[in-house]
């Protein structure tokens, strides 16, 4: 790249707007990207994320979503912030992943994505930012880019920035460079592997999400699977387990310049997730993450933190989950009473044996009988 190489202009400006690390790369995607996903779509561990399997075709060739791509410039941005202080009041119990302690990165990173967009265009390029929500493989750019490698965690891990980042793209019609991979650093670590509550890493650096504690607590909808839940422990939303015992990660240290810690939603009250409406959930949650589990499944989640925690402090708090109106969370409910000896409550869980959901019904007479409190 020369001096006067508007890409390198491009390259400068997305640093300057605060993104942590940025590479070009050729806009081609790799063969054994596309076959590498639609191997683990044929085998189901894509779980309950259809969406998935529907877009393989788009993802193959990113000009079905921006038509003039000819490359890319990757950029990573950290969310490894410095823990902030937990506010008072309220149960605040339960871990929240990094990435969801600041207001949602689609939407902080949308902004500095079209400034880039304004800036490419002045340097006579065509560029259109995507983080997360278009048919694009990201980690497979971000690996051709040079900017990380593929760790056993499946996360794209950076020698500067760690594991904990995510990754935008700027699809560009600039001339490609030369794509530079980088070198696998993993060596013999298997600290990820070995860090996962669930077992959900698989030896070809991919994951089972039907076993991933991220999978269920943000996307899925319904039930979580009984035999996975005390491997949850005090998993409120995200995991970060695997990202955070990486060695590459503790020598990183703190960065994350574009995103700021909330402690409001790095330690947030379960109570009004089990008083408020969704409407009242989503107003006060509505620019988060959490938006996309919903009222209901945050209080699920909660009511299974509740569980694992086992503290009777919080059995008034699981006992008004027991007529909440989402089945989803009643039955967690039935799940939680069940995991304590106490006969302080066991009036909620015998009304749960009632339940018009005959999911719930079930869960709590096992329950009763003693099915859950090993
Ligand atoms: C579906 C999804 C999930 C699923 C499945 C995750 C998974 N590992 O596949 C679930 C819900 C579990 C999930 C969890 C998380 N996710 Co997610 N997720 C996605 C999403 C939407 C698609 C990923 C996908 O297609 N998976 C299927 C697999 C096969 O594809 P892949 O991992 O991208 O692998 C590619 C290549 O690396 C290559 N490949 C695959 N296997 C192998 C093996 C070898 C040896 C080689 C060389 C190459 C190779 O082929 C693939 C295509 O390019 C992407 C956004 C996007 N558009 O890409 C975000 C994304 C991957 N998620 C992200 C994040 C941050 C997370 C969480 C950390 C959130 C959290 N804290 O809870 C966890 C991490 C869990 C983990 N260890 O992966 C980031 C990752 C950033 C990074 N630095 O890698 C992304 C890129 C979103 C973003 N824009 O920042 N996620
Ligand atoms: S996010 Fe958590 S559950 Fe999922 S693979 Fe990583 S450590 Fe395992
Ligand atoms: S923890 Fe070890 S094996 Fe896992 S991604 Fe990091 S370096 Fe690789």
């Amino acid at each position: 790249m020369t001096a006067f190489d508007p890409r390198a202009d491009l390259h400068s400006s997305a640093l300057e707007a605060g993104f942590d690390a940025a590479a070009w790369v050729s806009a081609g995607v790799a063969a054994r990207d596309t076959r590498v996903f639609e191997m683990w779509c044929d085998a189901a561990l894509h779980a309950g994320m259809d969406y998935l399997p529907r877009s393989a075709d788009r993802r193959r060739d990113v000009t079905t979503t921006f038509a003039p791509a000819r490359s890319a410039l990757v950029l990573l941005v950290s969310h490894n912030h410095a823990v902030p202080t937990k506010p008072s009041g309220g149960t605040r119990v339960g871990r929240v992943a990094r990435y969801a302690w600041s207001r949602d990165y689609h939407a902080v990173l949308r902004p500095a994505l079209e400034k880039l967009e304004v800036i490419a265009a002045r340097l006579g390029i065509r560029a259109k930012g995507y983080v997360d929500h278009a048919p694009i493989l990201e980690r497979g750019f971000a690996a051709r880019a040079g900017l990380g490698w593929r760790g056993r965690s499946s996360q794209i891990i950076s020698t500067s920035l760690g594991a904990l980042t995510s990754i935008a793209v700027l699809l560009c019609d600039a001339v490609p460079p030369v794509d530079a991979e980088h070198p696998d650093r993993c060596g013999r670590c298997t600290a990820c592997v070995t860090a996962c509550p669930t077992d959900a890493i698989l030896t070809d650096r991919t994951l089972d999400s039907r076993r991933c504690i991220a999978y269920y607590t943000v996307e899925h909808r319904g039930a979580v699977p009984i035999a996975l839940r005390t491997q949850f422990g005090d998993h409120l939303f995200g995991c970060d387990d695997c990202l955070e015992v990486c060695p590459w990660t503790t020598h990183a240290g703190r960065f994350s310049k574009l995103l700021e810690p909330d402690p409001e939603l790095a330690f947030p009250d379960l109570e009004p997730w089990f008083t408020d409406s969704g409407h009242a959930f989503l107003r006060r949650y509505g620019d988060t993450a959490f938006a996309r589990a919903r009222r209901r499944g945050m209080a699920r989640n909660a009511a299974l933190v509740l569980g694992n925690l086992r503290d009777a402090a919080h059995l008034p708090l699981l006992a008004m989950g027991a007529t909440d109106a989402g089945w989803e969370v009643r039955e967690a409910v039935a799940w939680s009473l069940g995991r304590f000896q106490s006969d302080h409550f066991s009036h909620a869980l015998e009304g749960l044996t009632c339940d018009p959901d005959e999911r719930v019904m079930l869960t709590a007479r096992l329950a009763l009988e003693g099915a859950f409190f090993a």
